[in-house]
């Protein structure tokens, strides 16, 4: 018995400098200071009596031997286990940083971002109007009755329910503003998507931002009209910058222009304008013989097409990563 005990002492303290985990250390701990010793120490009481007072005492010297040698493992093990970790863990802070990558506004969204800051510096408000249209209001109260052929003008979107379309322009939103703040003073502008059923080119999508405007009150005259439509270009393109007034026709504005600027490949029109017409003033809640008023649709990306020289206004919704990065 007392060999059985030596032979346990020398094997465990072996094993222990072995091992390198606290899971090994614990096991091996389980299993001779639970199970064997006390085993051993339990038997005593078979053992013919001379024997047992030599076996118990060596039995607890075994004992306290081993848990010491166990404390003093586990020590040494914990601080290898740590060294472990952190060098393991360790960060190289000399390593280049990982690029972040981070979306970026689409062009078309900051030029629109930039056309509405300049019409709010110069005092106009925004009105936020629907897409989805009544046939009356895109036309027929924008003075574009049924089977008029000024209609094919603007190439419908129609929906399964009759009457409903999408906006193809964002000028019946005037009919909603009047009609909201009539009979006081307007000063608005109207952003937003409009859609056509259009042939698509270089010029022409089918789906377009386009940001209309509209001044209503007493004395609102033509060359109010010129005045903030050339003030709204310079801030766009700086002071230097040509535009023109064409002659052109809308339903609901009398006299009408087309108003173009001047850019790298040429001239290029960006909005469509005019002085409201009597019928759309009175649509609108407005006594034309009182009041005047001026209106324009401008398209934004037409404006991005200008500012940045680009030649092709399809490049703006083809999600082409080459074209959008340049932004
Ligand atoms: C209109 O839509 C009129 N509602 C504008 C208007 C408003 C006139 C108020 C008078 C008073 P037009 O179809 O020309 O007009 O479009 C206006 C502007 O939108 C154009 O000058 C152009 O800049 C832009 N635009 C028109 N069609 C397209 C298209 N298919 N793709 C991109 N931009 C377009």
């Amino acid at each position: 018995m007392l060999k059985r005990l030596e032979d346990l002492q020398a094997d465990t303290l072996a094993e222990l400098e072995a091992l390198t985990t606290m899971d090994e250390l614990r096991t091996l701990r389980s299993r001779v200071l639970k199970g064997e010793i006390t085993e051993i120490l339990r038997s005593i009481g078979s053992l013919p009596p001379e024997e047992r007072p030599a076996v118990g005492q060596l039995g607890n010297e075994v004992r306290q031997t081993l848990e010491a040698a166990f404390a003093e493992r586990e020590e040494q093990i914990k601080a290898e286990e740590l060294a472990r970790e952190l060098e393991e863990g360790a960060i190289d802070v000399t390593l280049p940083g990982r690029p972040v990558q981070t979306g970026r506004l689409h062009p078309a969204t900051r030029t629109l971002r930039e056309v509405i800051n300049i019409w709010r510096e110069m005092g106009f408000q925004v009105y936020l109007s629907r897409d989805v249209e009544d046939d009356d209001t895109n036309f027929t109260l924008l003075n574009i009755p049924q089977h008029h052929p000024a209609r094919d003008m603007w190439d419908t979107f129609y929906t399964t329910r009759d009457g409903v379309i999408l906006r193809t322009h964002t000028s019946p939103g005037q009919i909603h503003a009047m009609r909201e703040y009539a009979p006081e003073p307007i000063r608005v502008i109207l952003p937003g998507m409009v859609y056509r059923y259009e042939q698509v080119d270089a010029t022409h999508e089918m789906q377009f931002n386009q940001v209309e405007g509209l001044v209503v009150g007493r004395n609102i005259r033509m060359s109010d009209l010129k005045g903030t439509m050339i003030a709204f270009a310079h801030r766009m393109y700086g002071p230097e910058r040509r535009v023109r007034f064409r002659c052109s026709h809308f339903p609901f504005t009398e006299p009408s222009v087309e108003i173009d600027i001047e850019g790298d490949n040429g001239w290029l029109e960006i909005a469509g304008a005019g002085m409201v017409h009597p019928v759309v003033l009175k649509n609108g809640g407005y006594d034309p013989r009182e009041y005047s008023g001026f209106a324009f649709g401008m398209g934004p990306e037409r404006v991005t097409l200008l500012k940045h020289s680009i030649e092709d206004i399809r490049y703006f919704w083809q999600n082409d990563l080459r074209f959008l990065e340049q932004f």
